[in-house]
């Protein structure tokens, strides 16, 4: 609360709202997530799993996880907000020709 007065002796009272700011960064349980992949994955297939904590409240503890558009053309990642946690997943697989053909 705030009190502002002027020179005429009038006076008003003033409430000023403060939201919670996002003042801090996500702590991530691991620096580097490393995963190994085997060429049987298929499509929707998990590769590995990246959480981490944030010490704010609300929204501004919820993390969302994304890729560089590079990155997209073969895998996707899932934001499960319950846990604040990543997962990376298979989006598409491209696998050479004579190995379609060596199933037959
Ligand atoms: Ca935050």
């Amino acid at each position: 609360m705030m009190i502002v007065s002027c020179s005429s002796a009038a006076s008003a009272t003033v409430t000023v709202l403060i939201d919670d700011i996002n003042d801090h960064v996500p702590v991530f349980t691991q620096s580097v997530y490393r995963a190994v992949m085997s060429e049987s994955y298929d499509v929707g297939a998990s590769i590995v799993s990246i959480s981490a904590t944030d010490a704010d409240t609300g929204s501004n503890a919820r993390l969302l996880y994304s890729l560089r558009e590079q990155d997209r053309e073969h895998f996707t990642v899932d934001s499960v907000e319950a846990t604040n946690t990543g997962v990376l997943k298979v989006y598409r697989v491209s696998r050479p020709s004579f190995l379609d053909s060596a199933s037959k």
